[in-house]
């Protein structure tokens, strides 16, 4: 299995020639946010030589739709369903003894310190060192099921973090605690296979185990193994584990913090997590990921994609594909496309789009032949297939992402483009203009294998 730890991930990239490795000393302050940056969409980054570190750091690990496809062992066009079918059945992990969990290599119990691990500030008005890419496990005390997510993590301290918390699973499990007076306690888990990182941004109902999404896709129970602090249970090869807990009635400035649609979110007062212990391999790998890089990007939007298509198929069942593209940051814009079958299924759909989440601000609908993920063909479609007066749907006053500037708050318009063509249409008229036998052209069958160029009596000069 390729995605089985962190470790076998890098060298399937290693092998595959996609992973960068950087021997040159690089600092931490946005020299390797940059190098990261540079290499989005192609390759990862293997940082052997930060500044004062021993521990090297990566980054850009799956930073491609193709490259979360090969970690899950499918093509593209099957995420969507292979992801969806893990999170309606999520299968249980394997709990292993701490002498058989890599992550228990090293346990720091005392003279807590973060700085032992490099890492970066990202952006220029970034509040300090960030960790990006931990998987924020907690646990309901009532149900004793865990919840995985991802949350911003600034550093604060040698032991402590401040954390955002937006209003979802690990908001509500903390207010419980709060409410009672009682801290709730957390582990943080950085440097995890990219199948367990993409299960922790499932959309889920409250209760599912995000791990247990995990397990289901890899078709084999994730190993866990108990913390020495805390009553959590972590992958059992992850590099890196901090444990703690967020305290109760403790709020403290925290931000601002560049953020996945390339603006700062703003300071204020937030919760703070006390560290109580560190665990780590031996050698360590650091991990993190650069807020609005394509790995940022499409580990919120797949799952997203697989919520939007379950959704939209309850309303418009012969729906095709659905796009939450790049520019879009992977939330915001959503291209579905349809095969129509009855007149108004283009707006039904765009309706049932804008309801599946608060994010989704413009939806593009298009014919099943239209490739969503082809920007060009998208785009061809809204040009010669849509006309504002009838096909364009305009919702004031809805809400939206709070971190979309051009919003009050959130309060902002929704907008769908119905790009169908209608059905009663004479068949010329959106009739594609069509070349026989170009689908079935290899073009290298017909160029010239020595590539000497044009002949001599072809040339206006001989060279
Ligand atoms: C790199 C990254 C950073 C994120 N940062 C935050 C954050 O700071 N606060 C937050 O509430 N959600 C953040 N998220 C989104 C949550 O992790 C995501 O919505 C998750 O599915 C929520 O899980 P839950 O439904 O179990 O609460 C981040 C996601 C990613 C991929
Ligand atoms: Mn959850």
């Amino acid at each position: 299995m390729r995605a089985k730890s962190l470790r076998t991930w890098l060298e399937y990239l290693q092998k595959t020639g996609r992973l960068a490795v950087i021997d040159k000393e690089v600092s931490l302050e946005f020299e390797a946010a940059a190098l990261t940056k540079k290499l989005d969409g192609k390759q990862a980054a293997f940082f052997t030589n930060v500044e004062d570190y021993e521990i090297p750091l990566v980054s850009g690990i799956c930073s491609t739709r193709e490259q979360f496809a090969e970690a899950l062992e499918t093509d593209q066009y099957e995420i969507l369903s292979k992801f969806s079918r893990a999170v309606a059945s999520p299968v249980e992990c394997r709990h292993v003894k701490k002498e058989a969990a890599p992550v228990k290599e090293n346990i720091i119990l005392d003279e807590i310190d973060l700085n032992i691990f490099p890492i970066p500030v990202h952006h220029e008005k970034d509040s300090g060192k960030y960790i990006t890419a931990g998987l924020f496990i907690v646990r309901d005390p009532v149900t004793r099921k865990q919840n995985v997510s991802i949350h911003r993590l600034q550093i604060s301290g040698k032991d402590k973090l401040g954390v955002l918390l937006l209003p979802r699973h690990t908001y509500h499990l903390f207010k419980q605690a709060e409410e009672e007076g009682r801290p709730l306690e957390c582990a943080i888990a950085i440097g995890v296979d990219p199948v367990t990182l993409l299960s922790s941004q499932a959309s889920t109902p409250f209760g599912v185990d995000e791990l247990e999404v995990a397990s289901a896709l890899r078709n084999e129970p994730l190993e866990l193994v108990r913390c020495e602090t805390v009553d959590i249970d972590v992958p059992a090869y992850a590099e890196i584990v901090l444990e703690g807990k967020i305290l109760p009635k403790v709020r403290e400035p925290e931000g601002p913090f560049g953020e996945f649609p390339k603006y700062y979110g703003p300071r204020g007062d937030k919760e703070v997590v006390q560290i109580t212990g560190i665990t780590h391999r031996n050698h360590p790998i650091f991990y993190t990921i650069v807020p609005a890089g394509y790995e940022h990007l499409l580990l919120g939007g797949i799952p997203r994609e697989a919520s939007l298509i379950e959704s939209v198929r309850q309303t418009v069942p012969s729906v095709k594909a659905v796009h939450m593209s790049l520019g879009g940051t992977c939330r915001y814009h959503a291209v579905i496309s349809i095969r129509k079958r009855n007149e108004g299924e283009g707006k039904n759909t765009i309706i049932a789009a804008l309801a599946n989440s608060f994010d989704i601000k413009h939806v593009v609908v298009v014919d099943e032949e239209v490739d969503v993920f082809n920007m060009e063909e998208v785009e061809w479609a809204v040009a010669t297939r849509f006309q504002a007066e009838k096909d364009l749907v305009v919702i004031k006053g809805a809400q939206g992402s709070k971190l979309d500037p051009s919003t009050d708050e959130g309060f902002g318009s929704k907008m769908g483009f119905d790009c169908t063509i209608p059905l009663d249409s004479e068949l010329m008229r959106y009739q594609r203009i069509h070349i026989p036998g170009f689908e079935e052209m290899d073009i290298h069958d017909y160029i010239n294998k020595d590539a000497s160029g044009l002949q001599s009596q072809h040339l206006e000069k001989e060279i």
